[in-house]
């Protein structure tokens, strides 16, 4: 391995232009159809109220599933330092063309497999030095950073969660190592997904053992932030299962569950990283799921995708369907927006398409679709803000002789009895919703 200055080649996606907007009646090619980046919206530019982020891991795949390898090989260069390196000038230039704002990625991404703990300590700061390079010469951000502890053999119990003392540190280590480049990037979130922290039988598992180890692990990478001067927030990113059965980050409920008990809600400091397709894993809508971490104050960020509603696994399809992001972005815009958080892209095309061609026009398919549902939430929540400030203009949070005077109260109640059976409208909202779909689709097309 190498690791003397690679040279950034001139281009890595030829062919492929700055993706511009042209509107849905220019032709299909690699434009944007839906999405215009510079167009304000409530003051800012539209790419700002998404920030999109390009994952790096999604660039780099291979498009393998779990019944084949892959069907792209892309290689920058056999020395494997020096095809990361390329590999992160290669994001930088897909980033640039697609118009995105923001990257994300994992210490591995960024590295290669089986890299031991010592290469990648003496490593990472070369490549934190080719990502400050990058942002200071293109504009990217980070979006957020991340650790990958699922990927190697000794992972497979569990990184902080497993059983063995030696496990749980080396996952800390990598930890601590990964957090150092998001201090150093500047990153707005540190990413804690579980992987595989979670179990697959009760039989062979102490839970108690492994969520006070998942806190402890957890504690010391905040400490350790704190230590180095770290900024930004940690985001725990909830998935139902897969790879394990129970995952101890299951959903927003099961995460609030484990930050309150563990302390960690006090820092303000925990976020959720909500994915679309983790939610469908477990039959939950991402609007729901979102809303909830909204009503709590830990909404951070959301990784993009899609899941299939038949297929139980985990297939970070591109976003194709417009409803899915529409009803998301209704309690988002409503909330005052993603803020520092945005819109990482962890999706990538279905193994069959395999050109780069493929990719890009999955890209732009992504894109196009969460613009649809940006504009379509934007009218949305105009035509039902109304509707719902009227359903619950009556709504108390105690009737207030029920707490001075319960007797009172009882006897008033007998005689209130019945009551009136009011409509809940669900349908007239939902004639509502389809009428904003045509108020933003006038919008995008004016
Ligand atoms: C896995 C997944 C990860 C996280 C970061 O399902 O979503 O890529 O986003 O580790
Ligand atoms: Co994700």
């Amino acid at each position: 391995m190498t690791t003397m200055k690679v040279e950034r080649r001139p281009e890595y996606w030829p062919g492929i232009p700055h993706v511009e907007y042209k509107g849905s009646s220019a032709p299909l090619g690699f434009s944007f159809d839906f999405y215009n980046p510079d167009k304000v919206i409530d003051g800012k530019p539209w790419k700002d109220h998404m920030n999109n982020s390009i994952a790096l891991w999604h660039l780099r795949s291979g498009l393998s599933d779990m019944f084949g390898g892959n069907t792209r090989n892309i290689v920058f260069s056999s020395d494997p330092f020096e095809n990361s390196v390329h590999w992160l000038y290669a994001m930088e230039e897909a980033a640039v063309k697609l118009r995105m704002t923001h990257f994300a990625g994992h210490d591995n991404d960024a590295l290669w497999a089986g890299i031991s703990l010592k290469e990648r300590a003496l490593t990472m700061p070369r490549i934190e030095e080719v990502l400050l390079e990058i942002m200071d010469r293109s504009g990217l951000k980070p979006l957020w950073w991340t650790q990958d502890l699922f990927t190697a053999p000794v992972f497979r119990d569990g990184a902080a969660t497993s059983p063995y003392k030696d496990v749980q540190e080396l996952a800390l280590a990598q930890a601590f190592i990964a957090l150092r480049t998001s201090k150093i990037i500047g990153a707005p979130g540190h990413t804690l997904w579980g992987g595989r922290e979670g179990f697959g039988s009760l039989l062979n598992t102490r839970i108690s053992k492994e969520l006070d180890a998942y806190a402890n692990f957890i504690w010391a990478v905040y400490n350790y932030g704190e230590k180095i001067g770290y900024k930004g927030d940690y985001y725990i990113e909830p998935k139902t299962f897969e790879p394990t059965i129970v995952q101890y980050d299951a959903d927003v409920a099961t995460i609030y569950a484990f930050l309150q008990h563990y302390g960690f809600a006090k820092t303000g400091r925990f976020k959720i990283n909500f994915e679309v397709n983790h939610g469908d894993l477990g039959g939950k809508r991402a609007e729901d799921q979102v809303a909830l971490a909204i009503h709590y104050g830990i909404l951070g960020s959301i990784d993009g995708n899609q899941g299939d509603s038949p297929v139980g696994f985990d297939t970070d399809r591109q976003a194709a369907d417009v409803i899915i992001p529409a009803k998301m972005f209704m309690p988002i815009i409503a909330s005052g927006g993603l803020g520092k958080g945005g819109i990482n892209w962890d999706a990538k095309a279905r193994g069959q398409s395999h050109t780069v061609e493929d990719l890009f026009h999955g890209k732009i398919l992504s894109l196009d679709t969460y613009a649809q549902g940006y504009m379509i939430a934007m009218h949305a929540n105009r035509l039902l803000e109304p509707m719902l400030n009227q359903r619950y203009s009556d709504s108390v949070l105690c009737t207030d002789n029920a707490l001075t005077d319960p007797e009172a109260f009882l006897r008033q109640m007998a005689e209130k009895q019945p009551l009136e059976l009011r409509s809940g409208q669900q349908e007239y909202y939902e004639r509502l919703f389809n009428k904003a779909m045509a108020a933003a689709y006038a919008e995008m097309a004016a």
